[in-house]
């Protein structure tokens, strides 16, 4: 049994060396990117037994990818390798003021977008969900109507067994036909899942259309989730449950931001690893900033995801 299951696109990631529009940038420096395997690369370093369920092509970016799967610990045994179709790469502007880059993506047709029922791992023996925890993301249902089928059919089976979800809307609106279709598909899945939903507060805007965290969390909680967490940036997170229990947790002091790229995975990696060990939401949310402000001051996806030493050292107190 695992502890966590997800399901992604995992993709190249070139980023800029030097500052400005991509077409006049000649360096850059390649990383892994997909934002379900960055929160599974930061659950693996914290020593939890992951697995990812993806297809890569049968080319340099898969072979890339599998190997940096590997050297994480990740559980590679639900990736196919697909002959038909490439692996997806981006490309991501060098920012230096701590704005959010731009990111070109190069991923229509991918062979993570081909992902669909075929690919679900299915129950073991005793019948039981493969994992503890299944952790999804809106990018996979955004990639295609089967990787949709897949997404929505992994969390029904999740829930029937027993298992823990988080859900992170994590919009990516050019992914979608239009924002309705991306706010319709999104709310049924949060539905579905009835599990943590972790939107940031843009995010949750657009979704429900509710202007507070306390308004966006009362909507998720309406549609049967067992606790909501709303990302405010630098403000930190706001969070409510099913029994009751709100509050916000401030963020942690960020020097200098480097890159936001990562941070909300890194916040869905405290969080999800807090409460698959039995922490209070209240303490999971903040080792979620915690995470989310170490990502901020590196320049990849995935650098800044700490092992439980360097989130020890990083708080100061080896608290959480
Ligand atoms: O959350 C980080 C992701 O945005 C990045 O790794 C790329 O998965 C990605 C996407 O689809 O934008």
């Amino acid at each position: 049994l695992f502890d966590v299951l997800t399901v992604g696109e995992p993709m190249a990631l070139f980023a800029a060396v030097q500052p400005g529009d991509l077409s006049g940038v000649n360096d850059y420096h390649r990383v892994t990117a997909g934002a379900e395997l960055n929160v599974a690369t930061g659950l693996a370093r914290l020593g939890m037994r992951v697995a990812y369920v993806s297809r890569v092509g049968r080319d340099s970016f898969g072979r890339f990818l599998l190997d940096e799967m590997a050297r994480e610990g990740i559980d590679c045994r639900h990736v196919a390798i697909d002959d038909a179709h490439p692996t997806g790469f981006m490309m991501k502007t060098r920012s230096e003021d701590g704005s959010d880059p731009q990111v070109e993506y190069f991923r229509r047709g991918s062979a993570a977008s081909h992902l669909g029922l075929a690919d679900l791992p299915g129950l073991d023996a005793q019948g039981r969900f493969p994992a503890r925890h299944l952790h999804l993301t809106g990018i996979t249902p955004a990639l295609s109507e089967t990787t949709r089928e897949l997404v929505f059919t992994l969390a029904r089976q999740a829930r029937q067994a027993g298992a823990s979800i988080s859900f992170d809307p994590n919009l990516r609106p050019r992914l979608w036909p239009s924002p309705q279709a991306m706010a319709d598909c999104l709310n049924a899945l949060a539905a579905e899942t009835a599990g943590t939903v972790l939107p940031g507060l843009a995010e949750g805007r657009l979704l429900t259309g509710r202007d507070s965290a306390e308004g966006i969390a009362d909507f998720y909680l309406a549609l049967g989730a067992r606790q909501v967490v709303v990302k405010l940036g630098p403000q930190g997170a706001y969070f409510a449950d099913r029994e009751g229990r709100c509050g916000t947790v401030a963020a942690m002091p960020v020097a200098r931001v480097v890159d936001t790229v990562g941070a909300g995975d890194g916040f869905a990696v405290g969080v999800v690893s807090a409460l698959l060990e039995g922490r209070p939401l209240a303490d999971a949310v903040a080792r979620g900033n915690a995470i989310g402000a170490r990502v901020v001051q590196f320049p990849g996806d995935s650098d800044g995801l700490p092992t439980h030493r360097q989130l020890s050292a990083f708080i100061g107190d080896g608290g959480l």
